[in-house]
């Protein structure tokens, strides 16, 4: 397949041309809702760190809640993620229980690892989702092994696998976008570029304009989205996940946000120029899509307001179920444990 240009993304201009993507009313605002539950989780998991109630740290993805929520939303049940640490919204997306990523963070027996990783480090097969390891990018070739098992065994599934600015420099990610090319398999490189990698920026991080420029160096093609922007962000994912089913092979998108909070809680990011911030809060997902839903779908501060209390009673409901799971039994601390 020749190399093409990368191109830029830009917004969804109508009602209709969201129902063209198959997004209804309804899912919409399902859209919406995720996007306001992901923030309230991690709004919520920041403080009670603060609070002494919740060890080790807490990541947020604050400013890429479109981009999770966008690219998960596009997947169909059968395909498989491996998300990272800034990719809450594709749990909820994909229909994690808030009590159980709130679990996992606290180290409690009713999260995924039972107490024995934290973080998003979440497998839930069911759900379609690998559990990320802490080094970056060192799930990307597991993604990578399973579009290889899909093409192999015929199936019409479709692998993802996220990496970020940062980890874009590590061998495996080449590794794996080259060898993906050659054979043609059905995987999504989502690059989660948030213009820092921990007090990195972007210029000391990569020479080449855009990173999804290196997708067409490998041989497939690569997508800059606006990652503030979910139906830009879900109009591509649709588009690079169906051409890999269709075995158009691998594509790469670039989600372009700015990472709103610090690296992780004890960091106060105090490198991130404040004028950057204060421009990219102008473009915060959530306040856009809210305001695109009002002009173009319709939607009422009725709506809205009723919304918010939902997603507040949930995570007051995820917080108390997840305080009341047990801590693990220090009996069973080896089990499950490959070494
Ligand atoms: C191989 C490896 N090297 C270093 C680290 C330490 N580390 C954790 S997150 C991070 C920054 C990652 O930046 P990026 O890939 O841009 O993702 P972001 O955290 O910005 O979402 C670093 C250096 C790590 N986890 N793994």
């Amino acid at each position: 397949m020749p190399p093409v240009a990368v191109r830029e993304a830009v917004g969804v201009a109508s009602i209709d041309e969201a129902t063209g993507l198959g997004l209804d009313r309804a899912d919409l605002v399902r859209l919406y809702r995720q996007m306001l539950l992901t923030r309230g989780l991690e709004e919520r998991g920041s403080t009670l760190f603060k609070q002494g109630r919740l060890p080790g740290s807490f990541y947020t993805g604050r400013g890429n809640e479109a981009a999770s929520v966008g690219v998960a939303s596009a997947m169909r049940d059968g395909d498989v993620a491996a998300p990272l640490h800034r990719n809450m919204g594709v749990h909820i997306a994909r229909g994690a229980e808030p009590w159980r990523l709130l679990c996992q963070y606290m180290g409690r027996d009713g999260g995924a690892t039972r107490g024995r990783d934290s973080n998003l480090r979440s497998q839930d097969l069911e759900r379609g989702l690998i559990a990320g390891v802490s080094h970056l990018p060192g799930i990307l070739p597991t993604a990578t092994g399973a579009a290889l098992a899909f093409r192999i065994s015929g199936q019409p599934r479709v692998a993802l696998g996220w990496f970020g600015d940062g980890a874009s420099a590590r061998g495996d990610v080449h590794e794996c976008m080259n060898f993906a090319a050659v054979r043609r398999l059905p995987i999504v490189f989502v690059c989660d570029n948030n213009q820092y990698a921990y007090s990195t920026p972007t210029n000391l991080n990569y020479a080449c304009e855009h990173l999804a420029d290196r997708a067409t160096s490998y041989g497939f093609e690569g997508v800059v989205v606006d990652g503030t922007d979910v139906l830009a962000v879900y109009r591509e994912a649709r588009a690079a996940i169906e051409n890999a089913r269709e075995g158009g092979g691998p594509r790469m998108l670039e989600l372009v946000t700015l990472r709103m909070d610090g690296h992780a809680i004890h960091d106060d990011a105090s490198y991130v120029p404040p004028e950057l911030l204060a421009a990219w809060r102008e473009r915060d997902p959530i306040g856009r899509f809210d305001a695109w839903l009002r002009s173009h779908a319709a939607v009422t501060d009725e709506e809205t307001a009723t919304l918010a209390d939902e997603v507040a009673t949930a995570v007051d409901e995820a917080t108390s179920l997840a305080e009341a799971s047990p801590w693990p039994d220090p009996a069973t601390v080896s089990d499950g444990v490959y070494a």
